[in-house]
């Protein structure tokens, strides 16, 4: 009897310590598989996408951001998303966490252009492709796949157009007063030469300030103070002046911007009526401007990439090349339109 018992303790000590050693073995080869092979069936073809974005700064940018959470639901693709709070260096580190996870593709918006050589080496030498959403940058273009945005000199050209044919009868000098968005950002380099591409040929225009407003709200808000306290001559509260100068012309490369500058004359009662005023993204608050009368002019800047973005992901992960340069369609409103026409902006 007694060796019968002895028996069985012996058989079951020697399978406890069987499936310890297999659990074991089991876990271990979790741990070292690459990721792509921990992915359940339905898992297995989700693409993952690292994205960087620069933050919330604007309507626009709040609205870029939902484009592309929406889309890539709708493509059934998994989205790493960081928000650098509009700091370079935050969008590194972003870039390089995407690496180490072996994310499927990354895609970002440059806040700056220069600066990405490095971390975009590191991402290609992990074999990751990336793509550039809506601002452009100064690297070797083998670092990255295609860009996907906007036209930002044809927005400027845009805007000129505008300002050209409003003062087509004008023989004095106009003088304009630029609002421009973060300091060497792509898009404000842009917006800035296609502005100023088209009114070279129209020696009347002078631009006789740039102030860089960042993109905020808040920003406009100070440029409009300082040039109601600072720079007002005169107390019949009508028009904008700079250094004794009468403004004929705001271009404001962002809503955000224009938005605030209106706060500020609002809050100091000062009346723009003979002021044509620009204003780049078409956000629906600054149509709404637009219909009030507060502006003359809203170039759109299209924010909705989500769809276009995610086309390119698979296009990416299939193996495909894509285009070197994608731009969004885009439009323009002004004051002569039929307001009733319009649609509601969505952001
Ligand atoms: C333009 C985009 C700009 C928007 C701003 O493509 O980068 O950044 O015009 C946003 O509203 O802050
Ligand atoms: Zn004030």
């Amino acid at each position: 009897m007694k060796e019968t018992v002895k028996k069985i303790q012996l058989i079951s000590m020697i399978s406890f310590l069987a499936a310890v050693i297999f659990l074991l073995i089991f876990i271990l080869s979790l741990q070292f598989k690459p990721k792509s092979k921990n992915k359940t069936p339905e898992q297995q073809e989700r693409l993952i996408l690292g994205f960087s974005q620069i933050g919330s700064e604007s309507a626009w940018r709040t609205r870029n951001t939902q484009s592309i959470y929406e889309a890539a639901e709708e493509n059934g693709i998994q989205i790493l998303f960081d928000d650098a709070q509009q700091k370079q260096e935050n969008q590194l580190k972003a870039i390089r966490s995407f690496i180490v996870y072996q994310v499927d593709v990354i895609a970002f918006v440059p806040i700056v252009e220069d600066g990405w050589d490095n971390v975009l080496q590191e991402a290609k030498d992990a074999g990751i492709p990336v793509i550039l959403v809506d601002r452009q940058i100064n690297a070797d273009p083998s670092l990255y796949a295609g860009f996907l945005g906007e036209d930002g000199i044809e927005e400027g050209r845009r805007a000129a157009r505008y300002l050209v044919n409003k003062c087509k009868n004008r023989t004095d000098e106009v003088t304009i007063f630029e609002m421009s968005g973060t300091e060497n950002s792509s898009v404000v380099r842009d917006r800035s030469n296609g502005f100023r591409e088209i009114l070279s040929a129209y020696p009347k225009f002078k631009i006789i300030h740039s102030e860089n407003g960042d993109f905020l709200r808040s920003r406009g808000k100070e440029i409009g103070d300082n040039l109601v306290t600072k720079h007002f001559y005169g107390a019949n509260r009508h028009g904008l002046y700079f250094e004794g100068t009468k403004i004929d012309a705001v271009y404001s490369h962002n809503d955000s911007m224009t938005l605030g500058l209106l706060d500020s004359l609002a809050e100091h009662n000062i009346n723009t009526k003979d002021t044509i005023m620009i204003s780049v993204d078409a956000e629906q608050k600054s149509i709404d401007a637009l219909t009030e009368g507060k502006l003359n002019c809203v170039v759109e800047c299209n924010p909705n990439l989500g769809p276009k973005l995610m086309e390119l992901v698979k296009q990416i992960a299939n193996g495909e090349t894509i285009p070197r340069i994608t731009y969004n369609s885009e439009t323009m409103f002004t004051e002569d339109d039929d307001f009733s026409k319009y649609e509601p902006r969505g952001y």
